[in-house]
């Protein structure tokens, strides 16, 4: 028997979190072959006991969890130890972004047996049905493992699975452990939001971004019809009503797009995707607005600079340019889809004094990005690498002295945590007054600017902070905006998506 776990992603008691697609995903691809338990840390108040107790039952013989960088590290990897130190003969197997991009770290630590590096829907079975045979584990397509002589042995990747072929996600399955409706969240698509991954990779290779490494420009979807098949189902089942596309890139095919609104249109459910702005902006004005009457109510965009030569050093690829963020910015809010734009601020230069005027052409460009449209929402990230090894920018951050951690443990300290959360300056080339400067700024924006995705927020509430923040925004005024911070905190609990996922 399999037990599969979902590390608590979301803080203690926070609402934010979503249908467990990764783990899921994973029951999936031994769904019939393999009896297993899956525990979401999202929705239980201890895991371990959950955990500890599936485990004395003796029925157990492999453990696999998904993690992704940030707060999920904080339950796998002490309940990963536990569970080694207290059931030796139990397999431990890491799948994720995590797993993937860190995999030696993690084999280093002695208490985890494997890492899946990518798509695990045919290295998952394929490996435990080794592991039941006593087989060799060199045909494994995407695992990461040690050999007898602690070596660390990656397999070749194997191409991207058909989508369409995968066996459908359990939902009823899970359904008895965690009730599918406790997963459909108020959001301001919907009163019950499903998020759904429509497809695997993205065909760009952006040196910064986690995804390249593990998919090397590589993108596959599901049909239209069977994303509309699965999302009917769920409306049908549990009364979603809206959803969330989880995907990295879910507008790379326009066709594949426009036959989704076709099909979508009737159900009146409202959606969100993430995008690529040169991506859409070749879409014709006829697909676009396809999108909105079919309930496309906003895009996450990763617009990530205005500055042509960051844009390259971060090997945006593609079209995208400073000019072309602003023109489309303009474009869509003719079609009544909200942009979400993120920026990515604090890259690597030659110096200190670079950096921050770099991080000040960048608030420049987004005041510039509100004027286009005032709807755009802005979401700012501190720029913590994951970059692609051979990436130019790796180089730089090297030689500018940055170091991963070398010891599995060491990603629980508080500064790695934040790191995860791209908000701590763990990068050398940051100093404490730019990073100052970002936060500063993306406090004042925000309060100028709520978010309309936050639903606790009342027009009045609203008012106020725009009437408090103004003449810090007007004047660019940003530095110790404490009184602004305060109501943030305390009175408004704004929501920030750059912390909180979704
Ligand atoms: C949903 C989601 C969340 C959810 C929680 C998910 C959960 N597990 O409960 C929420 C919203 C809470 C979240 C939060 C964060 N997230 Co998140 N999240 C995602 C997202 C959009 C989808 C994940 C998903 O469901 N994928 C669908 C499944 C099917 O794909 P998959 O995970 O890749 O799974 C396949 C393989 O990886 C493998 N696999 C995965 N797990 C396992 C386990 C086993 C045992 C095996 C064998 C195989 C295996 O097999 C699967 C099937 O082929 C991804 C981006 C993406 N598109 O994947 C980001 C992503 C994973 N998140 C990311 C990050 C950084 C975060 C944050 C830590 C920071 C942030 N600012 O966003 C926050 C934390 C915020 C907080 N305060 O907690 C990054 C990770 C980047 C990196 N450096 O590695 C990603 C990649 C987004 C991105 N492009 O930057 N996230
Ligand atoms: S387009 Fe987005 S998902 Fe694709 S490589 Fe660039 S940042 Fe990553």
């Amino acid at each position: 028997m399999v037990l599969l776990f979902n590390p608590r992603a979301v803080g203690q008691g926070s609402p934010n979190y979503r249908i467990p697609n990764s783990i899921l995903q994973i029951a999936a691809s031994i769904h019939g072959c393999h009896d297993y338990h899956i525990v979401d840390g999202n929705r239980e108040r201890d895991s371990w006991s959950q955990i500890k107790q599936s485990l004395e039952s003796g029925s157990i013989k492999y453990f696999g969890v998904t993690v992704m960088p940030g707060p999920q590290l904080k339950e796998a990897i002490p309940i990963s130890k536990q569970v080694k130190a207290l059931f030796p003969e139990i397999i431990i197997i890491w799948g994720g972004y995590f797993a993937s991009n860190q995999s030696e770290v993690i084999l280093s630590s002695g208490y985890v047996d494997f890492c899946i590096n990518g798509p695990g829907d045919h290295a998952f079975p394929t490996l435990i049905q080794c592991l039941e045979q006593k087989e060799s584990f060199h045909q494994i397509h995407n695992l990461i493992y040690k050999d007898e002589k602690r070596q660390i042995i990656k397999t070749p990747k194997e191409n991207l699975p058909d989508q369409d072929k995968l066996p459908d996600l359990p939902y009823r399955t899970l359904d008895k452990f965690y009730s599918i409706e406790g997963y459909l969240k108020r959001t301001h698509l919907g009163e019950r939001t499903a998020a759904y991954h429509s497809s695997l990779g993205c065909p760009f290779k952006c040196s910064f971004c986690a995804v390249v490494p593990i998919y090397e420009a590589r993108w596959r979807g599901k049909s239209a019809e069977k994303i509309y098949r699965d999302l009917k189902f769920l409306k049908e089942e549990y009364g979603a009503d809206a959803v969330e596309f989880h995907d990295n890139n879910f507008f790379v095919s326009e066709q594949r797009t426009v036959d989704f609104c076709d099909l979508i249109k009737p159900e009146k459910m409202h959606w969100w995707g993430e995008g690529r702005i040169d991506t859409i902006d070749r879409y014709s004005d006829t697909s676009l607005e396809n999108m909105r009457e079919s309930g496309c109510k906003m895009i996450f965009f990763g617009a990530e600079s205005g500055n042509d030569d960051l844009l390259a050093n971060m090997d945006k690829g593609g079209r995208q340019s400073g000019q072309q963020i602003l023109k489309f910015a303009r474009r869509i809010s003719r079609f009544e889809i909200i942009p979400e734009y993120s920026f990515v601020l604090g890259l690597p230069a030659n110096d200190a004094s670079e950096v921050k005027r770099n991080v000040q052409k960048e608030i420049d460009f987004i005041y510039r990005v509100k004027e286009a449209n005032p709807k755009t929402e802005i979401i700012i990230y501190v720029y913590s690498p994951v970059p692609t090894k051979e990436s130019a920018l790796y180089k730089q951050i090297s030689n500018a002295g940055f170091k991963f951690p070398q010891n599995l443990d060491d990603w629980l300290t508080p500064a790695w945590e934040n790191f995860d959360l791209r908000k701590n300056p763990l990068t050398p080339w940051l100093t404490p007054s730019i990073v100052n400067l970002i936060q500063d700024f993306e406090t004042v924006i925000h309060s100028y600017y709520p978010t309309s995705t936050d639903l606790r927020l009342t027009r009045h509430q609203r008012k106020i902070m725009r009437f408090v923040s103004s003449w810090r925004f007007r004047s660019r005024v940003f530095a110790l905006p404490y009184e602004l911070k305060l109501l943030q905190k305390f009175w408004l609990k704004y929501r920030q998506p750059e912390w909180e996922g979704f």
